[in-house]
């Protein structure tokens, strides 16, 4: 199976193309395809497909909680998750850069009419802690109570920053000391125990319930999982289906998942090798500013500066690695951002980062005619 296989994952991947822009373009691996192709299947909605139950228990004893829910995506995880845990109105405390914030459609605000106080996040990935501790409201008649602290790990779009056990402690405990719940979007989580060298449970057992995502470095074609306690899961399970994501012989999903759980987590140290290679590169091409020793996981972020050291428009060079099969993804933040994931591999770095090379002297010479 494997090399018509492996070749047919090429043509579908694109071919030539190195896919940088996010590790949600993985691909499933040969053994998931195989792994769905025989999954023994149920009606999950009545809690009888032996797949998804397997991959509910295995996500919750990975993680050391006592249930686990599985859900079409992460965005529908943290949704699940923030409802179970807020009554409505109240408010959710999370970071200014969290995906919960910035990309996930407004859901708790639009589902439960629960607003998002917004704390600032640090470069680190961190938050204000002055500003944190400031963020819990309800003493008053005037405001509206909190209901949930929001963490996330890694942190996405401070560079895959990976908050440890003891920052998350630190983090919770505002939210602890007022006996608020922490729900943490956990959507790269193994990246960061990987990072950390710790098992996921650790970091997990710091809060009170986990959205990870099994789509993204793990690999898996669809999915996300919740876990937490059986009370809560219950709730979030009753939730899902309000939103529509009640499955039924979901195990043919589930078993991929399965897959990503016991075979694709020790792997992530490649990718994580791959960023770091590839900051460092960065950081020797003229006109690309990045800190190479901030790059702890498998996701960077690089602007350009023009020839007086400020900042430039990214574009010509999205653009003209695009046009030689590097794709990045451009924020309209002025930064490019990189993941590294399964299917790319150190060689494909070392071409990304000549194409970066080329690109920048291509796209940085003066014009002759205008000079
Ligand atoms: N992140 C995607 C985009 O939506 C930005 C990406 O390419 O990084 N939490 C975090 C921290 C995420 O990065 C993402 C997806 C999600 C939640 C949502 O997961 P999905 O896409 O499965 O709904």
């Amino acid at each position: 199976m494997s090399s018509s296989y492996e070749a047919r994952i090429g043509a579908l991947s694109g071919g030539e193309k190195i896919d940088l822009r996010s590790d949600t373009v993985t691909l499933p691996s040969p053994a998931m395809r195989e792994a769905m192709y025989r999954a023994e299947v149920g009606d999950d909605v009545y809690g009888e497909d032996p797949t998804v139950n397997q991959l509910e228990e295995l996500a919750a004893s990975m993680l050391g909680k006592e249930a686990g829910l599985f859900v079409v995506s992460g965005t529908m995880g943290n949704a699940v998750s923030m409802l179970a845990h807020c009554r409505r109105g109240d408010e959710i405390v999370m970071g200014d850069r969290a995906h919960t914030y910035l990309y996930e459609v407004g859901g708790p605000a639009r589902l439960n009419g629960s607003p998002s106080r917004p704390v600032p996040n640090l470069a680190d990935g961190t938050l204000d802690r002055e500003r944190l501790a400031r963020a819990f409201q309800g003493d008053d008649i005037h405001e509206a109570r909190t209901g949930l602290l929001c963490l996330e790990d890694t942190q996405n779009m401070c560079g895959g920053r990976v908050l440890s056990a003891a920052t998350l402690r630190e983090l919770a405990a505002p939210a602890r000391a007022r006996n608020l719940p922490v729900h943490m979007d956990g959507a790269r989580v193994f990246n960061a125990a990987v990072a950390l060298g710790v098992p996921v449970s650790a970091l997990a057992a710091e809060v009170d319930s986990v959205q990870f995502c099994l789509s993204k470095g793990l690999s898996a074609p669809v999915g996300s999982m919740v876990v937490g306690s059986h009370a809560f899961i219950d709730e979030a399970r009753r939730i899902r289906k309000l939103l529509g994501g009640g499955m039924r012989q979901a195990g043919i999903i589930a078993a991929a998942g399965v897959v990503a759980l016991t075979e694709m987590v020790d792997r992530l140290a490649e990718d994580h090798a791959n960023a770091r290679r590839l900051a460092e590169g960065l950081a020797q091409v003229p006109g690309i500013t990045i800190a190479p020793e901030t790059v702890e996981t498998n996701i960077l972020f690089f602007g350009v500066r023009d020839a007086d050291g400020a900042a430039a428009d990214i574009t010509p060079l999205v653009t003209a690695a695009a046009r030689a099969g590097v794709l990045f993804s451009g924020g309209d933040d002025g930064r490019i951002r990189a993941v590294t994931h399964y299917g790319i591999s150190a060689a494909e770095i070392e071409r990304a980062l000549a194409v970066v090379s080329e690109a920048m002297q291509e796209t940085q010479t003066p014009n002759p005619v205008e000079a």
